[in-house]
């Protein structure tokens, strides 16, 4: 061979094989992606998603600085993909389909390649609709170069929530506002027991702000799984053994509580990152976040580990060693309405819209102040800038107490407070940041970050101090930061900040997790704020970000080498575990400098945390709500850092991923009973509804009507549509179509309000409510009221008595709605057309 054929021989070698040859760590994989019949709950056998034939998939283990590859065969007959989640990855593997990768089509193989970066737990699941819903996620475990903690033995456990159901009617139900789900899981607060605990004026006030109660989770599961079995049994764990148990939920949409059986462990990792060790035993457990811990195993006994659903729905345990058990603790089941009566009696403004009527007006400030906890505090904001205890005059709190309280908190506070004024100076009043800051119309988030900090972590002394006290919410926020007083800062909101009830919450700020080494940017870095409200509309099941669901958004821009700034303010009232594509985030807690890094923070009803990273990517990084169904309602964003679209995403345009959360659901209900028939027919995206509805009595009276509706946002909407009724009894005859246009409004107290005018001018109104009065009983109500003033008069029928001068007609009806199951419902009812009778209500 001549020398130069040789070296271009060479050169080639070198070209084409780096993946296999330059890299000597490399670890292949192969994963199938099949559809099969799996039984998760006992004799139930029903449609589900495989990784490898298994729910989970297997686990993936890797050596740190791996480089991974990974073929994914799509055996089903829909698109798919895989996401690796907590895993920073070239944005094209990613895996989040038409935004960073394409869809990995039915039949089709997708290699995913790249270098491991890290080590700690992971996981990987379907970013494709609902599929994660259906089975597609598995573990994924970096083992360190070095370990430097103490454990023999380790064990993958994967939580997760498991239907019977199709994820997409699950989703069906959602969006037509079923109550099953509630009352099958026995957390419905119908108005009997709400009124027997005296809570009817906290419902009431719940009601005046559209909202039913304080709702925690929304979906009914007939089992929550460890590694796939509604129980596991590990009998291999010996006495003495130290385990490594890796958690990881991979829950749809269910968030738990894990207890430890024996005694307490130390909690070491948190989304896959080292912690400083902590002796934890109740931990939450986020939807999409990992935790690692260390168990000892006794010297008898089995130990259990529970994951017990947030809402007390139901739990799931593994077993370790043998022998007699050493159970977890229980958690308590919620008490809702103790939480809404609790949230009654503090001033908080809920029902902030989840779409707005100009979607491209973003007014983040304004849903901010105009909606969420109103906070009043107790000091004036004109105190005096030392650190002294300073009581309001009006407090019902006597000073003494207060100062008790103040020293109290001064203890718990103590080493927080030092820790800012030290080390983290993104938590320091504004006279002392001096970081540029990009956006600078907004609160500083540092005053937020105390609020949070404060609200969070502080007792109340006094129950309803706050409500004495008439300060605007951003008066307060001004009155926590007195710029250049660090002092004050702290002193002034402790006192003033003890809102009722706060402590409600406090259970799941993340306070325990400290990192091991500084995760504080350096000052020079230019700061980009945003803020981000959690909004959301559960009647309609929208959800969304700043009141624009993702279909509607615009991506939001961000800048390589700038430090982002992310308030998370959660005006709904459930939890939104937060997730962030190929970064870590600073979740900003009472270890200032020290807060830990994750991928994933839980963001609990009402309150705000605040999150922030380091922007060194390029590309485009989907943020969104963990809880698929919210995913999938809207609440996600685009983060992009507007570098050129790869190339190979030619073919997947992004419209088919935003476009998900704007699909048409369709539903319906029927009436069949002895004396009408009534059918309604449903289908809605966001904006836009189709409805048909026929009522029959049968005394022959008919009203039948076609309607289309625009809704402007959550609450009002627009329609026009074609109406067809009957004059008289037994005139099927004299069907007589009438154009109508109107709008509908959902009113304050949950009314239906129809108000509309036909083309003869004849205005109508109409008003309409059910309501839960026992856990399985709903009554309902309809008053219709149609005025006909003569304006328009036709020569015929209309008025063949004579000219008409005003005329009125009211129709209405009452009854009581009983659930038997999902689909159907017993009912009686009187309407003034077709007398009285009893039925089937179906639901389809
Ligand atoms: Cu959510």
């Amino acid at each position: 061979m001549k020398p130069y054929y040789l070296s271009l021989f060479i050169a080639l070698f070198f070209l084409v094989s780096p993946s296999t040859w330059a890299q000597p760590d490399t670890m292949v994989y192969h994963l199938t992606i099949d559809q099969a019949q799996v039984s998760k709950v006992a004799g139930k056998q029903v449609n589900g998603m495989t990784v490898n034939g298994t729910i989970p998939g297997p686990t993936l283990r890797f050596p740190e600085g791996a480089y991974a590859v990974i073929y994914v065969q799509n055996n089903m007959d829909v698109e798919t993909s895989v996401h690796w989640h907590g895993l920073l990855v070239p944005n094209f593997y990613d895996g989040v389909p038409y935004l960073t990768t394409p869809p990995i089509e039915p039949g089709t193989t997708f290699k995913y390649e790249f270098p491991l970066k890290q080590a700690g737990t992971y996981w990987y699941h379907s970013h494709t609709m609902l599929q994660e819903q259906s089975g597609v996620y598995g573990s994924i475990v970096i083992e360190p170069k070095v370990q430097q903690l103490a454990y023999n033995k380790e064990l993958v456990v994967v939580f997760s929530d498991w239907t019977n159901e199709k994820p997409g009617n699950v989703m069906r139900n959602l969006k037509r506002g079923n109550e099953w789900y509630n009352i099958r899981k026995g957390t419905a607060t119908p108005l009997n027991r709400v009124i027997a605990r005296g809570g009817f004026g906290a419902q009431l006030n719940f009601w005046r702000q559209r909202m039913e109660s304080a709702d925690i989770a929304d979906i009914y599961y007939p089992a929550f799984l460890t590694n796939g079995e509604q129980t596991q049994q590990y009998p291999e764990f010996e006495p003495g053994d130290r385990v490594r148990v890796r958690f990881i939920n991979a829950a749809a949409s269910s968030q738990f509580w894990i207890t430890f059986g024996g005694e307490d462990p130390l909690l070491i990792a948190a989304d896959g990152l080292d912690v400083v060790p902590v002796v934890h035993n109740k931990t939450f457990i986020a939807v999409a976040e990992t935790y690692d811990f260390i168990v000892t195993l006794p010297a008898t006994g089995q130990l259990e580990i529970r994951a017990t659903a947030q809402d007390g729905s139901g739990q799931t345990s593994a077993f370790l060693g043998q022998g007699p058990l050493l159970a977890a603790p229980d958690v308590p089941r919620p008490d809702k309405i103790g939480m809404m009566k609790q949230m009654a009696q503090m001033d908080m403004r809920m029902g902030a819209p989840a779409m707005k009527f100009n979607p491209n007006k973003v007014t983040p400030y304004e849903l901010m102040h105009h909606w969420g906890m109103q906070m009043e505090p107790v000091m004036e904001h004109s105190a005096p800038s030392n650190s002294s205890m300073h009581s309001s005059p009006t407090s019902p709190m006597p000073e003494e107490k207060q100062r008790m309280s103040m020293k109290q908190s001064s203890v718990t506070m103590g080493t927080m407070a030092h820790d800012h004024m030290d080390q983290d100076q993104h938590a320091m009043p504004q006279g002392e940041q001096s970081s540029p800051v990009a956006v600078s119309d907004s609160t500083p988030s540092q005053e937020m970050v105390h609020f949070k900090m404060n609200h969070a972590r502080l007792r109340v002394p006094q129950y309803d101090t706050m409500s004495h006290h008439a300060a605007k919410k951003e008066e307060a926020m001004r009155g926590m930061s007195m710029p250049g007083n660090v002092q004050s800062n702290s002193g002034i909101s402790m006192p003033g900040m003890e809102m009722p009830g706060m402590e409600m919450f406090a259970e799941y700020n993340y306070d325990y997790l400290k990192s091991p080494e500084k995760t504080s940017f350096s000052n020079d870095k230019p700061v980009q704020e945003i803020l981000l409200n959690l909004t959301g509309n559960m009647w309609r099941y929208i959800w969304s970000l700043n009141g624009v669901p993702l279909n509607e958004s615009d991506q939001l821009k961000i800048k390589k080498g700038e430090v982002v700034r992310i308030t998370l303010n959660n005006l709904t009232m459930m939890h939104h575990p937060m997730h962030l594509h190929g970064h870590f985030f600073r979740v900003i807690n009472k270890n200032g400098a020290y807060s830990p890094l994750k991928h994933t923070v839980n963001v609990p009803p009402m309150q705000k945390v605040v999150i922030e990273f380091d922007a060194n990517e390029y590309g485009d990084w989907f943020f969104h709500c963990h809880v698929l169904y919210h995913l999938n309602g809207g609440m996600a964003r685009i983060f992009s850092y507007d570098t050129p679209r790869d190339k190979r995403l030619l073919d997947a345009p992004l419209v088919n991923l935003v476009n998900e959360a704007n699909q048409f659901f369709t539903w319906g209900t029927a009436d069949v009973a002895s004396h009408m028939t009534e059918i309604n027919l449903i289908s809605s995206n966001i904006r836009n509804q189709f409805n048909v509805s026929v009522e029959y009595g049968w005394n022959k009276n008919l009203e039948a009507e076609v309607s289309y509706e625009r809704y402007l946002y959550d609450y009002f909407r627009v329609f026009g549509g074609i109406n067809l009724e009957n004059k008289n009894e037994n005139s099927l005859n004299e069907l007589t179509p009438t154009a109508v246009i109107g709008f509908r409004f959902f009113t304050p107290y949950m009314f239906n309000l129809d108000a509309r005018i036909d083309n003869q001018l004849r205005p109508e109104i109409r008003l309409s409510r059910e309501i839960m009065v026992f856990p399985r009983t709903a009554v309902f109500g309809t008053y219709e009221y149609q005025a006909n003033f003569g304006w328009i008069n036709y020569s015929n029928d209309e008025n063949r008595d004579g000219r008409t001068t005003y005329q009125g007609e009211t129709t209405w009806s009452a009854g009581v709605e009983y659930f038997l199951s999902r689909n159907f419902s017993l009912m009686a009812s009187y309407d003034n057309r077709f007398g009285a009778g009893g039925g089937l209500s179906i639901r389809f």
